[in-house]
């Protein structure tokens, strides 16, 4: 039998956890065969809920869960962690500035990245879904000096598999048959959902679509699908975000496919003019555990502007959380 490998999920009493954890425990994070041990970040006046959800866990009776394990303190959680997923954030709340979101949230991100340092194991793997998450993984990752820039990264998986989604609709296809979209930049309205190189079953899908459809409906439709969401159901994305949650560390584990690529917020190297060291969302493979850029595409003037755009907005974020001092 293997050795269980540590997942660590802060947040763990919200709503995106309890659609997260049940599916890390039943094998979908790493794989049917690989069993697990959870470990949940709460803050203090959370971890009862935790330990409620820990029983429910328990009850599930799942083959591959070897324990779970209920912490506030964020050295003790990430102590031997392999793959750490830091759900919980501060929201943004009436009348709360830029300025204070950012500081709410160094505040979290700052120490978790640096209880990531001492005490995460040596493969350790991190995916930011708390937002703002390519900002709050940059604050992550600059405490944690000892631990190879990438491996931390932010989710844009969910925009991704929205954009699969809302094209396979226009198109009529299965989502099976679409490969090659990308979301640049932010995980913000300011992201840029890219079918310039996409397929559909086989076919460029330029050639399907309209840039007037992709202008007026479908960029903005994607981008700003989370506020749809919460205006449709009542409540923030709750079970896709936690899906795209599996999906990103399933394929940063275990690869992409043959022909296709995906979308991550990861550390860039300077690829398609994003500055280096900017958590900025990019067309990637996954091969051997690690995520490369996919190099070479052609980006046009249209891609080209709202790239750039998105990306300032990742700048701005940077001078601000330095001007704080948070990095
Ligand atoms: P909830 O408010 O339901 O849960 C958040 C949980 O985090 C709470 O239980 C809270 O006690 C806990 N928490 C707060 N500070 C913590 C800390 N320092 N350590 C450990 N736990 C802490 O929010 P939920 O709907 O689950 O969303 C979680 C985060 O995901 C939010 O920041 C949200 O904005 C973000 N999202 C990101 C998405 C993405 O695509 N990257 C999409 C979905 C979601 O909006």
């Amino acid at each position: 039998t293997k050795t269980p490998v540590t997942v660590t999920v802060t947040g763990a009493a919200g709503q995106i956890g309890y659609a997260l954890l049940f599916r890390i425990a039943s094998g979908h994070l790493l794989g049917a065969d690989v069993p697990v041990r959870l470990r949940l970040l709460e803050i203090p006046a959370a971890t009862k809920a935790a330990q409620g959800t820990a029983m429910e866990l328990d009850d599930c009776a799942f083959p591959l869960l070897a324990g779970v394990d209920v912490f506030d303190d964020p050295k003790a959680a990430f102590d031997g962690v392999n793959v750490a997923l830091l759900v919980g954030a501060r929201p943004r709340t009436k009348g709360m500035e830029r300025g204070d979101l950012l500081e709410a949230n160094g505040g979290i991100f700052g120490p978790q990245g640096a209880a990531i340092n001492a005490g995460a194991a040596s493969d350790v793997r991190v995916l930011v879904v708390g937002n703002p998450a390519n900002t709050n993984a940059l604050i992550a990752q600059q405490h944690a000096p000892d631990v190879p820039a990438d491996r931390f990264t932010a989710m844009t998986r969910l925009d991704h598999n929205r954009a699969l989604a809302q094209l396979a609709k226009k198109l009529n296809v299965p989502v099976a048959e679409l490969r090659k979209v990308t979301i640049w930049g932010n995980h913000s309205a300011t992201q840029y959902p890219d079918v310039f190189h996409a397929e559909a079953a086989g076919r460029p899908v330029k050639d399907l679509v309209d840039q007037a459809w992709l202008a007026d409906e479908f960029i903005p439709r994607v981008a700003k699908r989370g506020a749809e969401i919460i205006e449709v159901r009542g409540a923030s994305s709750a079970a896709s975000a936690a899906s795209a949650a599996i999906d990103h560390v399933h394929t940063w584990v275990n690869g992409t496919r043959e022909g296709d690529w995906t979308s991550a917020a990861i550390v860039s190297d300077g690829s398609y003019g994003v500055p280096a060291g900017l958590i900025s969302s990019f067309p990637v493979v996954a091969k051997d555990g690690k995520w490369e850029i996919v190099q070479g595409l052609e980006i046009s003037e249209f891609s080209r502007a709202r790239i750039d755009a998105s990306v300032a907005e990742l700048q701005e974020e940077r001078t601000a959380v330095q001007g704080l001092g948070l990095i």
